[in-house]
């Protein structure tokens, strides 16, 4: 796929630059910022611009939504953050097992920091408070909610949901801030802005969703674990209008005199992709480096 045939795609509206000064306003109040990734694409989905407000914090990296990724995929970026010195788990906003150690896990990484880095030889007499950091739909409310067991915090399937920083009590050791997702300003390639919209972090109106659908068919040509055997189609759609032209007549997106509705069809491509029916897998490969 020619990706410099498109131009590049950002999305930062003002309610994120507010809310990145929100997040510099608090700063002094929190003791950890806990960075959720979507696990199919760590890199592409952290936004490393935001965490230079949490230089002297400790932080701890979640790699969210893992049901969508393949376990292997994802156990190979978990060795790579590690292997970089970043504390990193993965995790689903339904796997009790994990979500019954994150507690603990932000506690240990904030008391080691204080201990450690900034030498803190007493006991902390009040909760740690863990601000919970990501961008927009990475599943940060979810998690929350998820942590305490009630609905506390609003979610939903589009970026942009939380629109307020609001603080959750898990219990007296420790308090959670729930944060609106804050989009990179300047997303680095047309690539990584088509990775960020496929996992539905920015709008799928900014890049187009039959750009989505040419992205993800080219996706599933390239070995990574993604696709199109759901559909059992009789051949492999060629280009996104084939794709999409098919899945259209397939599952009835008809107008009259059967012409395709393309939005309609496009839709519904995306929305199985990003229910897992197209495959789990990360839509990025993770480096391996050695630790320094
Ligand atoms: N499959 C899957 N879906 C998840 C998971 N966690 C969250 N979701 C879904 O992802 C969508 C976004 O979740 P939110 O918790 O609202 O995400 P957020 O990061 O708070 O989003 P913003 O507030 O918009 O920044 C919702 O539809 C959730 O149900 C997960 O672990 N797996
Ligand atoms: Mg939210």
């Amino acid at each position: 796929m020619d990706f410099e045939a498109y131009h590049k795609i950002s999305w930062y509206p003002g309610h994120m630059l507010k809310a990145e000064r929100e997040l510099k306003e608090k700063l002094k109040l929190i003791d950890i910022a806990v960075i959720l990734c979507d696990a199919r694409a760590p890199l592409s989905s952290r936004n490393h611009q935001l965490e230079t407000i949490f230089q002297n914090k400790a932080k701890l990296i979640i790699l969210s939504k893992s049901d969508l990724a393949d376990e292997n995929q994802v156990a190979e970026w978990k060795h790579y953050f590690r292997a970089k010195g970043e504390g990193c788990i993965s995790m689903h906003h339904k796997q009790q097992k994990i979500l019954q150690k994150i507690p603990q896990l932000i506690l240990d990484t904030a008391t080691k920091y204080r201990k450690d880095v900034q030498g803190a030889t007493t006991p902390l007499l009040r909760p740690i408070r863990a601000m919970i950091i990501g961008q927009p739909n990475v599943g940060k409310s979810s998690l929350i909610n998820a942590l305490i067991k009630k609905k506390r915090t609003q979610t939903g399937p589009r970026p942009g949901v939380t629109r307020h920083q609001q603080w959750v009590k898990l219990n007296d050791k420790l308090e959670l801030m729930d944060t609106p997702g804050i989009m990179i300003p300047s997303i680095k390639t047309v690539e990584t802005g088509l990775k960020l919209a496929l996992i539905e972090s920015l709008k799928d109106s900014i890049p187009g969703r039959d750009l989505l659908c040419e992205y993800l068919l080219h996706l599933t040509k390239q070995d990574i674990g993604l696709s199109l055997e759901h559909y059992r189609l009789k051949s492999i759609p060629q280009n996104a209008a084939e794709f999409i032209e098919e899945i259209g007549q397939k599952f009835g997106y008809l107008k009259q005199e059967n012409e395709v509705i393309i939005d309609q069809a496009s839709k519904r491509i995306l929305q199985d992709y990003r229910e897992g029916l197209i495959g789990k897998a990360c839509i990025e490969t993770a480096v391996h480096e050695d630790p320094e």
